[in-house]
């Protein structure tokens, strides 16, 4: 049995794409039902260009990107996307950013609308301020931002924390006192890299958000302290490419997991996830993957 529980919203499977790495276009490769959730690209209320490309770069087999969240705006997402993913019963994940507090509440509560099972807000964008910042840098921003959004919706709120702080626990707490029924932990660290003969910055923003396997054990380490400082669930992502690494992160704590670098290399590379955990459950003479989850030896 591979069903997982996120506080009340059940999935078939702890499978699902990152935002962001996941499209539409995707329907044309393989039957997107048999994922546990779909995630979407995050959204903005308006109209949002993006970043200065050179966008993405590979470094030491991982990726940077500084995409800077291009958006089409709410209306599109209520009027194309929505109606996409209602031709298939796996539940439906916006992911939303805002620039204040109150515009991201707005948008909360405008894409809470039927057809979306869960709202993932993006609170860990490295690529939209300077130097990264970002609301889940700091436990008081994530609080209060978590409290806006909280007050907007009555559908499940998943905050997407950050590696760039040195308060995971802290700032996860914050986020489940603020109202947060799961963590998805992590976005991308932010990052550089440099072209030594033309002496630039490769990404056209100068920094972005590494992701990939060199982002692994970070986010590994911070989902499990994620687990350990709530009693909400985690949901991990980062540099997850292998049937080991999910099995990693839910031994760590986490109850499902997202997938996004492996993708771009793979593009089926989920269903194989899928399908190795439950031959390894079935190995290893388990019945449930939540038999798994949190498992982890620590004392
Ligand atoms: N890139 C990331 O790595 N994380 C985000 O949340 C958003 C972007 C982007 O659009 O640049």
């Amino acid at each position: 049995d591979l069903s997982v529980d996120i506080s009340g919203l059940k999935l078939k499977n702890p499978i699902m794409p990152a935002s962001g790495t996941f499209s539409e276009d995707l329907a044309e490769v393989f039957d997107l039902d048999r994922l546990g959730a779909h995630v979407t690209k995050t959204i903005t209320r308006g109209w949002r260009d993006g970043n200065p490309t050179p966008r993405v770069c590979e470094v030491n087999g991982s990726m940077l990107n500084s995409i800077g969240i291009p958006s089409k705006g709410v209306g599109a997402f209520i009027e194309k996307v929505v109606p996409f993913y209602a031709h298939y019963e796996t539940p439906l994940v916006v992911s939303i950013s805002g620039n204040t507090a109150d515009e991201f509440a707005t948008l909360c509560s405008e894409v809470s609308v039927p057809g979306v099972a869960a709202i993932e807000v993006n609170i860990s964008c490295p690529n939209i301020e300077e130097d990264g910042k970002a609301f889940a840098i700091r436990p008081s921003s994530t609080h209060d931002v978590m409290r806006k959004l909280r007050a907007a919706t009555e559908l499940p709120l998943w905050a997407k924390l950050t590696p760039n702080t040195g308060e995971t626990s802290e700032v996860a707490r914050a986020a489940e006192e603020g109202g947060a029924d799961a963590l998805v932990v992590a976005n991308t660290i932010l990052s550089m890299a440099i072209d030594i003969n033309t002496r630039r910055p490769k990404l056209g923003n100068l920094m972005g958000g590494l992701s990939g396997p060199s982002l692994k054990p970070i986010a590994l380490r911070m989902a499990y302290q994620c687990a350990r400082a709530t009693g909400i669930p985690v949901i991990g992502c980062g540099g997850i490419s292998t049937v080991e690494d999910v099995i990693e992160y839910l031994i760590a704590g986490a109850s499902a997991v997202q997938v996004g670098t492996a993708t771009f290399i793979h593009p089926t590379i989920m269903l194989s996830l899928i399908d190795g955990l439950e031959d390894w459950l079935a190995n290893q003479g388990l019945s449930s993957v939540k038999d798994l989850i949190g498992t982890v030896i620590d004392g």
